[in-house]
């Protein structure tokens, strides 16, 4: 497989509506996209970044430099045997694990048309459709998001997740729980607690939640290890987990009893399959977390969503929640049951809009084999 051509780009997507975390609101989306060419093959990733370095240490620009000066140079004209054979190459540039898939999961995807296979089933996947959830964003009140939970729930999704922060939680979730007794229910702090606050944290427990998600802070494994042995309901990792050393860290000190995998966060497919693997050995349920992504990053989560361990609903909704149009066809769609099927296609099994992808475009640069040896 020689690495003939990197096409990197930066879209503008505006969401249909705001969506409010503990660390802000967004709307106006600054995505990467990532074209590989492989002998003759294109194959697409998303860089899964947010725009200010509050989600991780990472930014939509900073990845934009790194991925040109020091991951083109690494891959361009490279002949590999495999997308396995990435991430190896890329193991000298520390962190940017968001930047690094990006491009690890276009080669993955080229891999997987050249092979004539579904990329799900060149990752190792033996689900042929995945079990979706949705995350909803902070409301002004209580009612607001009960209203919008009913209409989440009306589409078939199984199970809600609600953001919450300091301020903006227990209510909400009493209003939600008290509506919805029986739903799949739990919510995502985003790091915006500290362990002092663990009384607070302690009256989560009698809403039944399947999980609290990364109530603590977002590199701080060992308090998380605190609070789980003072709370009754499962805590789940997200911001923390990096990579497998980190999953099993987590696991060994108690951190979390369940671990959200995010593409980018972990640095691409390989090493994602790497934290599901170390976390079906012993054992511990994972599920696919969701970054906002336009369809490209959308159907990678899904062919990730089918390894064997996914066994909680991901946050991997239909491209119709976030945009007017997304950039794949057919759009993600999600059925009443609440599921996605898997495309059985090879490749993504979705098809990139190149016109729309060049009407969004704002900056694109592009390396061909030989062409920059020098660097
Ligand atoms: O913590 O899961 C998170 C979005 C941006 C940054 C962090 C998170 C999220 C989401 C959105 O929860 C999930 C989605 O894509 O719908
Ligand atoms: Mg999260």
């Amino acid at each position: 497989m020689t690495i003939e051509t990197i096409v990197l780009r930066e879209i503008r997507m505006r969401l249909k509506a705001p969506f409010e975390t503990s660390f802000g609101v967004t709307q106006d989306r600054r995505i990467l996209l990532v074209e590989v060419v492989v002998d003759g093959i294109s194959g697409w990733g998303e860089v899964t970044t947010v725009e200010s370095p509050s989600y991780n240490s990472e930014t939509t620009d900073t990845a934009w430099h790194i991925i040109s000066e020091f991951i083109v140079p690494r891959l361009i004209g490279r002949d590999l045997h495999q997308a396995v054979d990435v991430a190896p190459l890329l193991s000298a540039i520390r962190g940017h694990q968001m930047a690094k898939a990006g491009v690890e999961n276009a080669i993955w995807h080229a891999e997987a048309k050249l092979k004539s296979v579904p990329l799900a089933k060149l990752l190792g996947g033996t689900l042929d459709e995945i079990a979706c959830g949705v995350s909803l964003g902070i409301r002004e009140n209580p009612q607001a998001l009960v209203r919008r939970v009913e209409e989440e729930l009306r589409s078939g999704y199984q199970r809600i997740k609600l953001k919450i922060k300091p301020g903006k939680d227990l209510d909400f979730v009493a209003a939600v729980r008290k509506e919805f007794p029986d739903i799949r229910l739990s919510v995502d702090a985003n790091s915006a607690y500290e362990l002092k606050d663990t009384e607070h944290l302690r009256k989560l427990d009698q809403f039944n939640l399947l999980m609290i998600e990364q109530p603590l802070q977002w590199d701080d494994i060992h308090s998380h290890a605190k609070l789980q042995s003072q709370i009754r309901t499962a805590l789940c990792l997200d911001e923390c987990i990096n990579n497998a050393a980190h999953a099993l860290a987590a696991i060994e000190e108690g951190a979390c009893r369940i671990i959200n995998i995010k593409l980018g966060r972990v640095g691409g497919h390989y090493s994602a399959r790497q934290v599901h693997d170390l976390c079906q050995k012993h054992p511990l349920p994972v599920w696919c977390g969701g970054m906002l992504e336009s369809g490209v990053g959308r159907a990678h989560n899904i062919a990730m969503s089918t390894l064997p361990n996914f066994t909680l609903p991901g946050d991997v909704s239909a491209s119709q929640r976030y945009w007017n149009e997304d950039i794949i066809e057919p759009e993600v769609e999600v059925s009443s049951r609440g599921t996605i099927r898997v495309p059985d296609s090879a490749g993504l099994g979705y098809a990139v809009k190149r016109d729309l992808v060049d009407r969004l475009t704002v900056r694109a640069r592009d390396w061909k084999a030989g062409v920059m040896a020098q660097v």
